[in-house]
């Protein structure tokens, strides 16, 4: 047990867990402050740099970089058109998913581009971003100095005082389980929907498709210039392995109602079940959660991220004011202000995954419900107040 002895103790002013989106947006807008900050990564920096996620910046976080002048330097990627297509029975609907307001718009930045880019400016910032920290544990999180211990690589024990903890590890990360019991609520729903996701060396779509057939659900995402993302709605217990290549390239190219639909070597697939999650609050003394460590949404309207992005920006605006001001207020709201923009994505998404399932295949909820759905889209396509409607939850842009 010789390892133990040698415990080394730092100071920081926000010890960040999780180097993904959201923590590595808290790090860096943190660190253009001038404020000290170390952040924790259990994970390798190749490992972190190559994970493939979501695919879109959305118009309100690429302002939000923009205001803290990072924007350049931390998106990568392809402007979009501002231009989405909707294809019923194979039939294309372009809507517009700008809404025309001032400022840079949405950029088809893949996340691992985007990771990649902010751990670079973070750590060309002088940064400290420590990867492999392994056995992160949190602790005094009501006191006046919450510490955080970790193990480096070599075994050496870690230990970090700070004034904040802002918990980005995810959905599956230590800091929300540092919460006693009984303190936050979990809000849970299963659409009861699978989604086969597969990544391939294929040509990206001219527009990000969505398409709605009888057969279920697809949908066909650029993810760079030679690479494309494809969803297929499938049942939830499904196996990656009941989908070889022939069978993922024939239902793309029925539900996409592209016969002749160019495929590609498939990089990547795996099976996910469609949920939402929220938990709330989004504090528990001087911890925040930020990100997926908070809340989970369907992939349906690309808010995951984007979500990610929205609390970490308000999480570095509320300890600014509070290191620089002495004002907590924003930091006292931080929670409730979160969770208006959760609640408004999900219910966003939710309505976008509902619509898009039920106006296809209606053995899961039936021909009313597929009317319902196809009456939605059909005022989406013709009715000018509802196309605007869709643009502006779309850029997630403030009201
Ligand atoms: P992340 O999970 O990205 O990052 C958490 C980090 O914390 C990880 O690096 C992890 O290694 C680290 N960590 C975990 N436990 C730790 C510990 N104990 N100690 C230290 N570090 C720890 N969203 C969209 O908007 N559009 C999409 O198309 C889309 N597609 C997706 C496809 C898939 C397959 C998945 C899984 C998600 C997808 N999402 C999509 C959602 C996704 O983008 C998340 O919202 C986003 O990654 C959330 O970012 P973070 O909150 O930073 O969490």
């Amino acid at each position: 047990m010789a390892e133990e002895a040698t415990e080394l103790t730092e100071s920081t002013t926000v010890a960040v867990i999780g180097a993904g989106p959201a923590g590595l947006t808290v790090a860096a807008l943190l660190r253009s402050s001038g404020i000290d900050c170390v952040v924790l990564e259990r994970q390798t920096r190749e490992y972190v740099a190559q994970r493939q996620r979501a695919g879109i910046v959305e118009t309100r976080a690429v302002r939000m970089f923009d205001s803290w002048g990072l924007a350049d330097r931390v998106l990568g990627g392809a402007p979009h058109d501002g231009i989405l297509d909707i294809r019923v029975d194979g039939e294309s609907h372009l809507v517009s998913d700008n809404d025309g307001s001032e400022g840079p718009t949405a950029v088809l930045c893949p996340q691992q581009v985007l990771v990649q880019k902010l751990t670079a400016t973070y750590l060309a910032d002088g940064g400290d971003l420590r990867f492999e920290a392994a056995d992160v544990s949190l602790h005094h999180l009501t006191g006046d100095r919450p510490t955080v211990r970790y193990r480096t690589p070599d075994g050496t024990l870690r230990t970090l005082t700070c004034d904040f903890v802002a918990g980005c590890d995810g959905d599956h990360g230590i800091s929300r389980s540092a919460v006693p019991d009984g303190v936050l609520t979990a809000h849970a729903f299963d659409h009861g929907i699978g989604w086969l996701t597969v990544l391939a060396d294929a040509p990206p779509p001219a527009h990000p498709l969505l398409a709605v057939s009888p057969d279920g659900f697809a949908a066909h995402f650029p993810r760079g210039p030679y690479s494309s993302r494809y969803y297929l709605q499938c049942p939830p217990e499904d196996h990656p392995g009941a989908w070889p290549d022939t069978r993922v390239w024939d239902a793309l190219r029925i539900r996409l109602g592209d016969p002749v639909l160019t495929a590609g070597p498939i990089t990547d697939r795996e099976i996910f079940r469609l949920r939402s999650l929220v938990h709330d609050p989004m504090q528990y003394g001087r911890l925040y959660l930020v990100g997926d460590a908070a809340h989970i949404v369907s992939p349906m309207g690309g808010k995951g991220m984007n979500l990610a992005l929205y609390d970490a920006d308000l999480f570095a605006r509320a300890v600014r004011d509070s290191v620089r001001d002495h004002d907590d207020t924003a930091l006292r709201t931080y929670s409730q202000r979160c969770l208006r923009r959760v609640w408004s994505d999900q219910e966003f998404s939710h309505w976008l995954t509902r619509t898009l399932h039920d106006a296809g295949d209606d053995t899961r909820s039936g021909p009313f419900h597929r009317s319902l759905a196809r009456a939605r889209l059909d005022r989406l396509f013709t009715l000018p107040s509802a196309a605007r409607t869709f643009a502006e939850l779309m850029t997630g842009v403030d009201p």
